[in-house]
């Protein structure tokens, strides 16, 4: 299975994690996709075997040999519930909606993330401070409201942590004065650990040209 993948993404690290976590790596090839500051806001080239894979041109996008995923939330699905057994999220009943629902606020967090940083990138004359305000209102508001989830937190690194502590890890890169922490300080503790753990560690963006 081809996962396209870039160094950077919030969106292709949760499924990262995803896949260490379960122990299945080797199942995948991982094919890093043409890569741009100016992916955010202008049309950039990539290869035709990407744009074959996916008409939705963005990242992650997974192929198996039946189909092909077009973004972070069927591709984890598949990997929970077709090659994990469900270990990530329950198949049904209330711990899947409990989980699905914290899923959401994190999602949240990240979509409000990608937006912003896709508005900081845009020239001067066209960059939104409105628009960079609300999404900085989304994430930090979402910050709370998984700060009063952490006391219901289970021991298992399951999806809702891991994309919650996706969404923590990309904050403290790029948004880390903002404060997250300071409204989320038990969020914040629980972050500090679990972003040890080897899946994080091996997943962590790095300020490169490449990301
Ligand atoms: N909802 C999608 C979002 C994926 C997404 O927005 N990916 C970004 C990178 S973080 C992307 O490829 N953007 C390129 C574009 O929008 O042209 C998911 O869960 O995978």
């Amino acid at each position: 299975m081809r996962l396209y993948v870039t160094p950077a993404s919030p969106w292709v690290r949760r499924v990262r994690v995803s896949i260490l976590e379960l122990g299945i790596e080797d199942r995948f090839e991982f094919v890093q996709t043409r890569w741009s500051h100016k992916w955010a806001t202008q049309a950039v080239a990539h290869g035709p075997d990407f744009l074959d894979a996916t008409p939705v041109v963005r990242i992650p996008a997974l192929v198996t040999p039946d189909l092909t995923l077009t973004d972070s939330h069927s591709i984890c699905d598949y990997v929970n519930g077709e090659l994990g057994g469900f270990r990530l999220l329950a198949r049904e009943g209330v711990a899947r909606w409990r989980a699905l629902a914290d899923i959401a606020i994190a999602c949240g967090i990240i979509e409000a993330q990608v937006a912003r940083r896709a508005e900081l990138l845009r020239s001067e004359r066209e960059r939104s401070d409105d628009f960079i305000g609300k999404m900085r209102d989304r994430q930090l508001r979402c910050f709370g409201a998984l700060e009063k989830r952490v006391p219901d937190f289970g021991a298992a690194f399951d999806l809702a942590q891991i994309t919650t502590a996706v969404a923590c890890g990309y904050d403290d890169w790029r948004y880390a004065a903002d404060g997250w922490r300071r409204v989320a300080p038990k969020l914040a503790a629980w972050f500090d650990v679990v972003s040890q753990r080897p899946s994080m560690r091996a997943t962590q963006p790095a300020e490169t040209p490449q990301s």
